[in-house]
């Protein structure tokens, strides 16, 4: 989709560095700009304005040309080296589905709760609203977002009302096990049972298990940024589980089904798995997982020269769990602390850095970042994950080609 490139494709980069590492950790340089946004008002403020006039921004050779950022009608990526602020407006939040764009009118949307509850009912976007109303930052990931390009990602300010308030309104039965969300779109799929393949229409629906869906985490949520969800973001109504890939967060909303039995849909039990390789009991076992939360990542986005000086933007996204550390590496140089900017600080919204690369030289460099969280998690390598056989959860260090003029 969208010309990301697979793996195995010429433009993924293999990683090229060395399988020793020696990690020298010195004094983080402030850039300049960080450092005038602290000094005016004394607070820590926001170090990445948009591009100036005086800074200019270099070429990044692994990035082609040609990519279609946009697909219409309801296709778009986010151009990485465009991101300027924390919060990545509406206009430009990347945009996947599987079934289309269904158009719902708010004002006569009823979302439906049935199932294992005492109480079946329907609900209007009001009636939500009047349940309250909260605010969360999450960043925001597609599975299948990937080097180099990883433009399948974004950080809101989302509005809506915790899940489980509005499910324990409906009354939840103690047997109630599996917690389905459908969509309002739908199509025909191949549904095979033995040796027979029936046609059915079927909605975009994805499950949770009780723990999930009654943890305080998830919402429904109906405004991106401030402003009411486009229908690219799933208006009226969409879920958004906090930490996790995009596909938990079913968009269009129209119906909560509570029931005993595992759901296995599509969309649940066969296209968001991942299948990967690994040593158990000293033999290789391939093991197949659900995808569920975010695994660390971070990634480049930018470099740019203003004044002489080269500054190096990134992102980092993750499950919530505090991000300790980014590192940046250029060339065969040793791992350098980046700076994690003090404006994207929420839990569980994506984590911005930037690195003063002095001493940038004319001509082509490789340039890697990776994250390390307060659980010592570290972003793998390109080799790190060489065993994973579906593209999904590609969370592996990408080593940047960047032109410095
Ligand atoms: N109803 C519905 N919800 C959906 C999908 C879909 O196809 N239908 N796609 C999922 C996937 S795979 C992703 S990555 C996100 C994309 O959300 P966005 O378009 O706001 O970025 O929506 C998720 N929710
Ligand atoms: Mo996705």
């Amino acid at each position: 989709m969208f010309g990301i490139p697979k793996p195995g494709n010429a433009i993924l980069l293999r990683c090229a560095m060395d399988a020793k590492r020696e990690q020298t950790r010195r004094d983080v340089l402030k850039s300049s700009l960080a450092l005038a946004a602290l000094g005016a008002v004394g607070v820590p403020e926001w170090v990445l304005p948009p591009l100036e006039a005086a800074e200019t921004a270099e070429t990044f050779t692994d990035i082609p040309a040609n990519v279609r950022w946009e697909t219409p009608p309801d296709r778009r990526l986010l151009d990485i080296r465009t991101i300027d602020g924390p919060f990545t407006p509406a206009s430009k939040f990347a945009t996947t589905q599987h079934y289309g764009h269904p158009s719902i009118d708010p004002a006569t949307f009823r979302l439906k709760i049935s199932g294992l509850v005492d109480k079946p009912t329907a609900l209007s976007l009001d009636d939500l609203k009047r349940m309250g109303s909260t605010d969360l930052v999450a960043g925001f990931e597609c599975s299948g977002n990937r080097g180099p390009l990883n433009g399948l990602c974004g950080n809101g300010r989302w509005t809506g009302v915790p899940l489980r308030k509005v499910l324990q309104s409906a009354g939840i039965k103690p047997e109630a096990r599996e917690f389905v969300f459908f969509g309002a779109d739908k199509g025909e799929e191949d549904v095979q049972w033995r040796t027979q393949t029936f046609k059915i229409d079927v909605p975009f629906g994805r499950s949770l298990n009780r723990e999930k869906a009654l943890s305080p985490d998830p919402m429904l949520v109906w405004a991106l940024n401030g402003e009411p969800l486009t229908r690219h973001q799933g208006s009226p109504l969409r879920l958004l589980v906090p930490g996790w890939y995009g596909v938990a967060n079913i968009k269009w909303l129209s119906q909560i089904r509570v029931q005993a039995d595992a759901y296995t849909g599509k969309y649940q039990t066969w296209w968001y798995r991942t299948i990967k390789g690994e040593m158990i009991d000293g033999e290789l076992k391939y093991v197949e997982t659900a995808v569920t939360h975010m695994n660390l990542k971070s990634f480049v986005a930018r470099v740019t020269k203003v004044e002489g000086q080269h500054k190096v933007v990134g992102v980092v996204l993750g499950d919530g769990t505090p991000i300790k550390s980014v590192e940046v590496k250029v060339d065969d140089g040793p791992w350098q602390l980046a700076e994690l900017d003090a404006a994207t600080k929420d839990k569980y919204g994506w984590r911005l850095f930037t690195y003063a690369w002095n001493g940038a030289s004319s001509g082509d460099h490789v340039i890697v970042s990776r994250a390390t969280d307060t659980n010592g998690r570290v972003q793998p390598t390109e080799e790190q994950l060489a065993t994973k056989k579906s593209f999904l959860e590609h969370n592996a260090q990408v080593p940047r080609k960047v032109r410095i003029a």
